[in-house]
């Protein structure tokens, strides 16, 4: 199978060869003559908007019953929806990284979030430069070396933070007033508005912080999710028999990891009047980072007099087990929705900026997420696991008049083809050796054999929510995946009968035909993509120094 990116162009596509013929066609006629700007076939911009452990359960696009975003609805309403969009290693700068290479973390040198990325390789940002783009990078980069391939950039340090973050950009660093949200906005206004040449089409990365942990909301309506109670996910209270030991072991479940201090804001005060010791969390890190270093006075009391009573109840009614668990799960999602209240509202702001100044239809539009995340199911936060949640990542994509406006997609894409995708709508030849394929021939029409598995590789174990080394596969119907270090066990999901994936049917005998099928399936797939479990300990080796340092 030719998976490269060769599939032809659907008819609407035909538009941009026929521009480059017309244009050619009126140089003949008049010799010598420069063709008329008019005359250029007109390439359209391209804005990728990337949040930061969004989860598709928090879009009501995606029929979400958290919350209401509309500003990103629209795009979906107006565009397309993808419904099995993956990433290949649900972690932040890995899906970066693949997003800037079209290429897995195995062949493109980022598997965690401590490698540095090499800004030297070819790059989408470098290419789509080449081809005449003006690019841009505004808000969360999270790849350690200097952005290249850039005519702008304007990035956080490292993870960032919400209120009055530090920023660095070619002049160097420096601090900005405000919560992180807006400021990404006003800063990616600023440069479509006055920053670029506006002779060019443009690519911008316009990347959110939000709604990364530990979710500090926007100072406007802090508590604007506080006033009903928040639907829980079935499995919450999950407790993990069906499975192997990964799920078990893995250390991020709400009622076990997730902090009281800096996840759920309890002020060390409120902790210390509890007569019993729960999981605190990383109080010094976190909690007093932000309240202490980068929040004025002002902001601090907002936000002490939306919590102060919160955490007083709190303490009153001393909640234990289940109750604690619950009481946990809604205070995340009151702060983590309040992140994506921002999101949306800011997405509506650049969206009215790019109509009211003549560039929305222009411009192909993308949302996405660097991966998914648990929002409570299997009683977790966080991400890293290959199961649905997680591996399953947000994508719209608006283009009006060349994707189907309402349109849902079934067919297994992943961030690999981001690349190719963005590359053949500038008209840009796509390098062979990115793993991705164009979406175009999904831009019209669905096609489940787009690709006949998503794969999967994860590897920052040891680390931080201790979630195995593992890769795998995910067809239309079924998931196998394999746990290798320091562990060797198989799962395989029936996603038809179990979609919540609670019971590994890896060892049912009724399943052994799929079980010989996934398998020699996975090997094709590790195959054609030059991964394999033999590379998989090599990087295993070069890891453990690195990561056990950490
Ligand atoms: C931080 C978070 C983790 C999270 C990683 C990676 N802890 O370390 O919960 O998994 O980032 O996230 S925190 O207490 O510092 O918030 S990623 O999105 O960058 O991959
Ligand atoms: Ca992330």
């Amino acid at each position: 199978m030719n998976n490269y990116g060769t599939e032809q162009f659907p008819k609407k596509q035909i538009w941009l060869a026929l521009a480059v013929v017309t244009t050619l066609a009126a140089c003949i006629e008049r010799p010598g003559a420069p063709a008329a700007v008019d005359e250029q076939p007109s390439r359209p911009n391209v804005i990728l908007i990337m949040s930061d452990d969004h989860a598709y359960q928090a879009i009501s696009a995606y029929g979400s019953e958290l919350i209401e975003t509309p500003n990103i609805d629209r795009l979906a309403t107006e565009g397309l929806r993808f419904d099995h969009a993956f990433v290949g290693n649900s972690i932040c700068s890995p899906s970066r990284a693949t997003l800037l290479t079209g290429k897995f973390s195995h062949a493109n040198g980022l598997r965690n979030n401590i490698n540095v990325f090499d800004g030297s390789q070819t790059t989408l940002q470098g290419l789509m430069q080449g081809a005449g783009y003006e690019t841009a990078m505004v808000g969360k980069w999270h790849l350690k070396s200097e952005p290249t391939g850039f005519d702008y950039w304007d990035v956080l340090p490292d993870q960032g933070e919400y209120y009055n973050p530090d920023f660095v950009s070619v002049d160097g660093k420096r601090r900005v007033e405000g919560y992180v949200t807006d400021i990404i906005t006003d800063l990616a206004i600023r440069w479509l508005d006055t920053g670029r040449n506006a002779e060019k089409p443009f690519l911008l990365f316009y990347h959110h912080k939000a709604p990364h942990r530990e979710w500090w909301p926007p100072l406007d309506n802090p508590d604007e999710f506080h006033a009903r109670p928040l639907p829980e996910p079935e499995s919450l209270l999950d407790d993990y028999t069906g499975r192997g030991r990964a799920a078990r072991e893995a250390e991020m479940r709400i009622s076990d990891h997730m902090g009281l201090t800096n996840d759920n804001k309890i002020t060390p005060e409120n902790a210390a009047a509890l007569d019993h010791e729960p999981f605190l969390g990383w109080y010094d890190d976190a909690y007093r980072r932000q309240f202490d270093e980068y929040m004025n006075d002002a902001q601090r009391d907002a936000l002490n007099a939306v919590y102060g009573p919160i955490n007083d109840d709190f303490v009153a009614r001393d909640l234990r087990g289940d109750d604690l668990t619950r009481w946990k799960y809604q205070r995340y999602m009151q702060d983590y929705l309040a992140t994506i209240r921002s999101v949306d509202d800011n997405i509506g702001r650049l969206l009215s900026w790019l109509e009211s100044n003549g560039q929305l239809d222009n411009t192909v539009i993308f949302y996405t997420s660097d991966q998914g995340f648990y929002l409570g199911e299997h009683g977790w936060f966080d991400k890293r696991f290959m199961y649905e949640e997680s591996f399953r990542t947000p994508l719209l994509m608006r283009w009006p008049g060349h994707v189907e406006a309402g349109g849902v997609r079934k067919a297994l894409v992943q961030n690999i083809d981001f690349a190719p995708t963005i590359l053949e709508i500038a008209g840009a030849a796509v390098p062979d050796d990115m793993h991705g394929k164009s979406l175009a021939p999904l831009f019209e029409v669905d096609d489940k054999a787009f690709r006949d598995a998503a794969y999967y590789h994860y590897f920052e174990y040891p680390g931080i929510h201790a979630v195995k080394r593992h890769y795998g596969i995910r067809t239309q119907r079924y998931k196998l995946i394999h746990f290798y270090y320091d562990i060797d066990e198989w799962e395989l999901y029936d996603l038809q009968s179990d979609p919540s994936e609670m019971r590994s049917v890896y060892g049912d005998p009724s399943y052994a035909d799929v079980r010989q099928r996934m398998t020699a399936l996975l090997a094709d797939v590790q195959a054609r993509y030059g991964d394999s479990p033999e590379l998989a300990r090599e990087f295993l080796k070069i890891d453990l120094e690195e990561l056990t340092a950490q």
